[in-house]
């Protein structure tokens, strides 16, 4: 095996040998390789022909699957790879044979870190373009990108030719996070300021992770009147500020923190868990039975819940579990008792007005948005600090699960809004760039001119195509953390440097005084 899409790659370099810093073992990676390739092949074979809804579904899962702690499970993919087979011999004479990843891996170092960001980045925004669909919301220009990206990983082209596709991916992916917030807002409602609980109410409970709101609808519907009460867990977060969501009265609060602390925090749980997305970790044994799967996330042995979306198994483990016997008091990293979240661009929107005349008084001096993903290096303590750092007079923004590092810190308000406003999941990113952009325009001067600095955290592909949506917009100046991704070649990286001035985190109070001078 050979895998090096995310932040944990084993030596900062590539997963190699028996299984993955994540617990992907070898065969899974090498069949998920053999995925891609197949994907490539339906590409080129579609390119001649007219690729139908099923042709985008079965791209559109096949690139979602290969996402970090997505899926383990060798069946599923294999099963995958028979319908891109079949798809694929549909087109007939157009057939064309599987594109083998290895030469991928073995290629020039700065040809495989262009292909590896469209590559990473596609697999991102697959995630999304699939929540989307799920909703009924569907996009030509991002279904046809999906193509022409994969074509180009199969083909010989320079760096040249590569970088612009680099862009062109984030330039995409902006239009995929507006598909997928129009399909949200559209269903669910545009999000308000919501606390939610972190205590678990005695009884039995279903705790639902993932970014997938459709699944959390159809989850609270075949659960109400049942005596079940559901939690959301990481990603899922800010689904408790939508007002169709929020109207459930069983939608009772959020269980624990970020997705690398699930295996000590679903330990001996008395409910039961569904993942609808990433990050699920492989899993102990005081829990395995418990949790479900759905959508493209499996796991061997795991009780999956297909596409007819009958929640039954889970339902009856949390009966049969039956929860905690009284009320747990849980709380956030820092010891907070509440979350706030629903500070989405329709919500900042509304109070923009105030928002330019504080800072146009002085009263706010600077925005952070410091966002993205958590995980399990020590490093991360960065981002918390940083944001206790952080002078009383500024304002964090923040989007995606590494927020479970400050988002229970009560660290005051500014003219009535609170200094952290959680903007919702990594895809919410899209009201991040609204609100820059509404800002820029108030103020007519360019993002870039903002007083308004980006520390961003990755871990997974979502964080790549989210980085180069942001790159596609010419916003520069980002400090990434906790480590630059290896699939980044010193050739790549200094192209990143010389034109955007990207730089790594160093320390909280190092970037705080350089970005505040
Ligand atoms: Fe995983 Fe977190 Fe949202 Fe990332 S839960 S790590 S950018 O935020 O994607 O899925
Ligand atoms: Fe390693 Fe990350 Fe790939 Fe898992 S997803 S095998 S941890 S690089």
């Amino acid at each position: 095996m050979f895998c090096f899409q995310c932040e944990q790659t084993a030596g900062g370099k590539g997963c190699t040998g028996a299984a993955g810093v994540c617990g992907k073992k070898a065969d899974t990676s090498n069949y998920q390789d053999e995925l891609t390739g197949a994907l490539i092949a339906l590409a080129n074979a579609a390119q001649k022909a007219q690729p139908t809804a099923q042709t985008h579904r079965v791209i559109i899962e096949g690139l979602f699957t290969t996402i970090t702690n997505v899926s383990f499970d060798n069946a599923s993919i294999k099963r995958q790879i028979e319908n891109i087979e079949k798809e694929k011999a549909q087109f007939g004479s157009a057939f064309s044979a599987n594109y083998d990843m290895n030469r991928l891996w073995n290629d020039n170092e700065d040809i495989r870190s262009l292909k590896s960001l469209i590559l990473f980045g596609i697999r991102g925004m697959a995630a999304y373009a699939y929540h989307a669909q799920v909703l009924g919301y569907n996009d030509e220009e991002v279904n046809g990108f999906f193509y022409t990206a994969l074509r180009a990983i199969g083909e010989d082209l320079n760096a040249d030719a590569l970088l612009p596709l680099v862009l062109e991916t984030g330039k995409v992916n902006l239009k995929c996070m507006a598909l997928l917030d129009q399909a949200n807002t559209e269903t669910y409602g545009t999000p308000v300021p919501t606390k939610v609980p972190l205590t678990i109410e005695k009884g039995p409970f279903i705790v639902i992770s993932g970014h997938d709101l459709y699944d959390l609808h159809l989850l609270l519907e075949q659960t109400k009147d049942k005596g079940i009460n559901i939690y959301t867990h990481g990603e899922m977060l800010p689904a408790h500020a939508y007002p169709k969501l929020k109207a459930y009265a069983h939608l009772k609060g959020n269980f624990g923190t970020a997705w690398q602390n699930q295996q000590k925090e679903f330990d001996g749980i008395p409910g039961a868990v569904l993942f609808t997305t990433n990050c699920l970790m492989p899993t102990k044994p005081s829990y395995h039975d418990r949790v479900f799967t759905t959508e493209v996330v499996a796991y061997p042995e795991m009780v999956h819940i297909d596409d007819n979306k009958d929640f039954t198994p889970a339902i009856s483990k949390a009966l049969e579990l039956g929860g905690y016997a009284e009320d747990r008091r849980m709380t956030g990293i820092n010891g907070g008792d509440t979350l706030t979240t629903g500070f989405a661009r329709g919500t900042v929107l509304s109070v923009a007005d105030k928002v330019i005349d504080a800072v146009k008084a002085g009263a706010i001096k600077h925005f952070f948005l410091v966002g993205g993903c958590d995980g399990a290096k020590v490093g991360r303590n960065y981002y918390t600090e940083f944001v206790q750092k952080t002078p009383k007079d500024t304002v964090i923004l923040t989007l995606a699960c590494g927020k479970f590092r400050f988002n229970d810190l009560d660290i005051g308000e500014i003219g009535g809004l609170p200094r952290i406003m959680d903007m919702g999941q990594c895809n919410d990113a899209y009201s991040a760039i609204q609100v820059a952009s509404a800002l820029a325009g108030a103020f007519e001067c360019d993002i870039n001119q903002l007083p308004l600095s980006l520390v961003l955290s990755w871990y997974e592909q979502k964080a790549v195509c989210i980085l180069l949506t942001l790159l596609s917009l010419g916003i520069k100046n980002i400090y990434l953390g906790p480590t630059l991704p290896a699939f980044i070649s010193p050739n790549v990286l200094n192209i990143l440097v010389e034109n955007f001035n990207i730089s790594p985190v160093s320390t909280p109070d190092a970037d705080l005084k350089k970005i505040l001078g």
